[in-house]
């Protein structure tokens, strides 16, 4: 979609080989151009923002807490709002553990209290940056340096709580499906309120896979009906990539080093949870998200 558009983040940094939260920051920068000031806490994200006097993104940018992206992001849009400059795109970039953990409350807070902000979660599914610990966003079953015998938990569902909060846009998106990312970036800073956008992000470092096979892991998410992409404006439901015929969950495990662990039966549990939980969400296109 954007293809043409000028790039606004610097080449040479030093995420690791084939990082897909990288793609998804550089999709996410030709669509919103340079009036953006751009928030990351510490995380991966803070590889770009960098350090001391050198940064990785040709506009304002903003090195938060880990708790605090979003309240940055609220402080910011308010200041703008007050010097009337409100054509300025405010986006948060983070983590997952930045998102679903440890910067939650203040996410939550910022989107009760109706902020004008782009949040974006890219989702590499642990705490990466701090050498791969399980967050609440780890997939059940996959190992973490603080999993050693696979996480016993399921995955938060970050999308619900906020949709249940009434934030007035929120979708998902894949780095295997960066038109639709591009699309989903566009309606989002439209959006005269909060809007959220949770980036599933594969990484070869956590996830224990070749970096060549970033994209067909973040494509196979998506095909297998582990990660379906949606969006939800004004609370209707909108599937934004059917698959017609899944394909087999074993397909995206076995690429992955975390998964090693898993026993056929676990396997055959989850694909069969998939299978039912497919068929629901196929039925909510053009529906209320709260029935
Ligand atoms: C309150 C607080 N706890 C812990 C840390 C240490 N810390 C820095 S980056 C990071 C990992 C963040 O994980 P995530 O948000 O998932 O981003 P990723 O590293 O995976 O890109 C942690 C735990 C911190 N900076 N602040
Ligand atoms: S650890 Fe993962 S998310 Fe972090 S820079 Fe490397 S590939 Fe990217
Ligand atoms: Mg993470």
């Amino acid at each position: 979609m954007t293809r043409s558009a000028p790039q606004l983040i610097h080449h040479g940094l030093t995420t690791c080989e084939g990082c897909s939260m990288e793609i998804i920051a550089r999709a996410m920068m030709r669509v919103l151009g340079p009036r953006t000031i751009v928030i990351t806490p510490p995380s991966c994200s803070a590889i770009i923002t960098g350090y001391g006097r050198e940064t990785g993104w040709m506009v304002p940018a903003w090195q938060s807490n880990l708790e605090n992206v979003a309240a940055y992001a609220a402080g910011i849009r308010t200041g703008l709002e007050v010097t009337g400059q409100e054509e300025i795109n405010v986006v948060g970039f983070a983590g997952d553990g930045g998102t679903v953990d440890i910067g939650l409350q203040a996410l939550s807070g910022a989107v009760e209290r109706g902020h004008r902000f782009i949040y974006i979660c890219y989702d590499n599914e642990a705490y990466m940056n701090t050498g791969i610990q399980r967050s609440g966003a780890t997939p059940k079953g996959a190992w973490t340096t603080t999993t050693p015998e696979g996480k016993r938990e399921g995955k938060k569902n970050i999308i619900g709580m906020l949709l249940a909060q009434g934030i007035p846009y929120a979708a998902t998106a894949s780095a295997g499906f960066v038109d639709d990312f591009e699309r989903k970036i566009a309606k989002a800073s439209k959006i005269d309120g909060p809007s959220y956008i949770h980036a599933l992000t594969p990484c070869s470092t956590g996830w224990r896979f070749p970096a060549s096979q970033t994209i067909t892991m973040s494509r196979l998410a998506v095909e297998t009906g582990v990660w379906p992409l949606f969006e939800v404006k004004d609370n209707i439901v909108h599937i934004t990539h059917k698959v017609k015929e899944l394909k087999p969950l074993v397909e995206y495990l076995k690429l992955q080093g975390r998964f090693r662990g898993l026993h056929e039966d676990e396997i055959n549990a989850w694909q069969e949870q998939i299978k039912v939980n497919y068929t629901a969400f196929l039925d909510k296109e053009g529906k209320s998200w709260l029935c």
